[in-house]
């Protein structure tokens, strides 16, 4: 199904153009609030533009240089189903849909959290905007994690506080059910669904914080607050490598390594990505005797990121297994042994489909260089019971599984 850009009869702004409008709104809020994000932007749009220049037609087999250009994903938490469900209201209404469960409880530093990643599925949006979130939900009730204390001081601070306003949430509804909103109310759906994801100067309890994170950073940041924020935007870069290079030329502190399968002269697969901390930013914190004091937290960071083409299911055990070595040196041979997806253009020649999801070795990657306290965990306590069709229970929305939505831009 394809969504007018903003039909000149009636003035309505699609979830295309909604889409596109919120990434944008959101990478401007994200580089006033972590200024290294300017940088990396900066300095992604000068190696793909030497990319584009050095290979020509070659550079864009994996998406247009204006999709690569625009191309984010960012990465939110939330602490309840019924927040999880709101969120899909506000993505829904951009056209992005949630994609895959993921377990981040059974990383190697398990952080308690399951994830999806909400993006359009459409090989038609992807084109006009991929713009992804990965999303976590908090699983308060994991005793290895969260005692019974714990647990039901976090459900009540969590069922106190209001993440979106009705606002948002009635003209998230509005635009899915009309296909679009009016001129005036996509702009005020774009503000409201931005100023959701700033961080805010409500004082941060300080005793309440501590305690959170003395089990894990990551519910500190989620049940600790009483607001959510975009945790990191992503832009996309042609050769991380060459980035990496660049970024720690002008002096930022890059992390020691690019997640992902090593370069090699082999095609791309999956994703690669590399990291920075962003720098601790001041919040309000109120003590335990009631005043209220400037502290700092370091809780975001920048991150980039480079997609190569989508493995089978045959192709990604191959890879959990055995490594990028194990694949054969060239696309044919990747078609045809059934390792990664193709299509074939209008002359015959093999096209890759991007992989636009994430990992979960590299997002517990990404989640532990950006953690305070390697937290702490009880394995000897009971895991609470999560899968993917829980999760789409939550959601209150089919949960797409990414394979099939792969398979059907195969053909
Ligand atoms: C999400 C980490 C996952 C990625 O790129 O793998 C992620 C988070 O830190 O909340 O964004
Ligand atoms: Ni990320």
């Amino acid at each position: 199904m394809s969504h007018p850009v903003e039909d000149d009869r009636t003035g309505m702004v699609g979830a295309t153009e909604l889409r596109a409008r919120f990434a944008r709104s959101l990478s401007t809020l994200y580089g006033t609030e972590v200024p290294a994000y300017t940088t990396l932007v900066e300095v992604s749009e000068a190696v793909n533009a030497d990319v584009l220049a050095a290979m020509g037609p070659e550079a864009e087999r994996l998406g247009s240089i204006e999709r690569v250009t625009a191309e984010r994903h960012g990465a939110i938490r939330v602490g309840t189903p019924d927040e999880l469900a709101q969120v899909a209201r506000i993505f829904g209404a951009c056209g992005m849909h949630p994609v895959g469960f993921y377990d981040l409880r059974e990383a190697d530093r398990p952080v308690p959290v399951v994830s999806t990643a909400f993006r359009p599925v459409d090989p038609a949006e992807l084109a006009a905007n991929p713009f992804r979130v990965f999303t976590s939900l908090l699983v308060v009730d994991d005793r290895r994690f969260f005692d019974a204390t714990t647990q039901a001081r976090l459900e009540e601070f969590l069922a106190a506080r209001r993440l979106f306003p009705d606002e948002l949430l009635d003209l998230a509804d509005l635009a899915e059910k009309q296909e679009g909103l009016s001129s005036y109310d996509a702009g005020r759906f774009v503000e409201l669904a931005t100023a959701s994801f700033a961080l805010s100067p409500e004082p941060v309890d300080r005793a309440w914080y501590d305690h959170l994170e003395s089990i894990s950073s990551v519910a500190a940041d989620i049940g600790g607050v009483t607001s959510t924020h975009i945790n990191h935007l992503t832009p996309r870069v042609l050769d991380i490598d060459e980035l990496y290079r660049r970024m720690t030329e002008r002096g930022i502190t890059m992390i020691d390594r690019i997640q992902g399968p090593p370069r090699t002269s082999k095609p791309d697969v999956l994703l690669r990505q590399t990291s920075f901390r962003a720098l601790a930013e001041p919040r309000a914190f109120r003590e335990p005797d009631g005043s209220v004091v400037q502290g700092e937290l370091r809780v975001r960071f920048g991150e980039v990121e480079a997609r190569g083409v989508a493995l089978t299911p045959e192709g990604r055990a191959l890879y959990d297994e055995r490594g990028i070595d194990a694949f054969p040196d060239t696309e044919p041979e990747l078609h045809d042994a059934g390792l990664a997806y193709y299509r074939r253009d209008d002359d015959g020649r093999l096209q890759p489909i991007v992989y636009e999801d994430f990992l979960p070795t590299s997002a517990a990657g990404i989640f532990a260089s950006n953690l305070t306290s390697d937290g702490a965990v009880d394995a000897r306590q009971r895991a609470a019971a999560r899968d993917a069709a829980w999760l789409q229970d939550a959601l209150a929305r089919p949960l797409h599984d990414p394979y099939p939505l792969y398979a059907a831009q195969a053909d």
